[in-house]
């Protein structure tokens, strides 16, 4: 008799390049997977993670994780900092600390939530709460990959904080494979970035 069901425990892979219109890669673009069978999509897997603060900047600029994660928000520098969120997705304010002593702050709402210090204005940083478990986010070559897949249909899509138009005019209908990866591009139009990238050791505009 023939068995169905014989690829059970093969997973497919995603694989994801970005680049912008000029051709550069892309870093920091969050890549989602949301498969069509939502029965793909079960797995309890919220493991505790961290957004540092590094030289005034949030460590990670941009940060994934699945929706229920808890974060937590150590601090590396010598100085105290007070991070907080106005984003719908997850409203916090931690107090003013140093060191590692600050609460995880759990992420149960999809959506973006866009980090901030009030002691430091310009700092910024990002989580994508993801609803999917499956998700990645490219580095400097602009390039990641999603592993683990369940072969079937996905709707994939892509987030990026400088993105010119909203993610939903980046889904694609994918078929995922257990036999070989799946190879996506996407040029992405991004907004001139605000963000001044800070030289390590330079003396800091405003506060210490
Ligand atoms: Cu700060």
């Amino acid at each position: 008799m023939f068995v169905c069901g014989t690829t059970l425990g093969y997973a497919g892979e995603l694989r994801v390049v970005v680049k912008d219109h000029r051709g550069k890669h892309v870093a920091d673009a969050v890549v989602l997977a949301t498969p069509l069978d939502p029965k793909s999509a079960l797995r309890a897997k919220t493991p505790l993670d961290a957004v540092d603060q590094v030289d005034k900047q949030f460590v990670p600029y941009v940060k994934p994780v699945f929706v229920g994660s808890k974060i937590r928000f150590p601090n590396s520098d010598h100085i105290r900092h007070q991070v907080y969120s106005f984003s719908p997705a997850k409203k916090f304010e931690l107090p003013l600390y140093g060191g590692t002593d600050a609460p995880p702050v759990v992420f149960d709402k999809p959506g973006v939530v866009v980090l901030g210090c009030n002691i430091h204005d310009w700092m910024v940083g990002y989580i994508y709460v993801s609803e999917t478990p499956f998700f990645a986010k490219t580095e400097i070559a602009g390039r990641a990959s999603i592993e683990g897949l369940p072969p079937g249909e996905y709707h994939v899509r892509l987030w990026h904080p400088s993105m010119e138009h909203g993610e939903e005019t980046t889904v694609r209908r994918v078929t995922v494979t257990a036999e070989r990866p799946t190879t996506l591009e996407w040029e992405l139009s991004l907004k001139p970035s605000l963000r001044v990238p800070r030289v390590s050791g330079a003396p800091s505009p405003g506060y210490p």
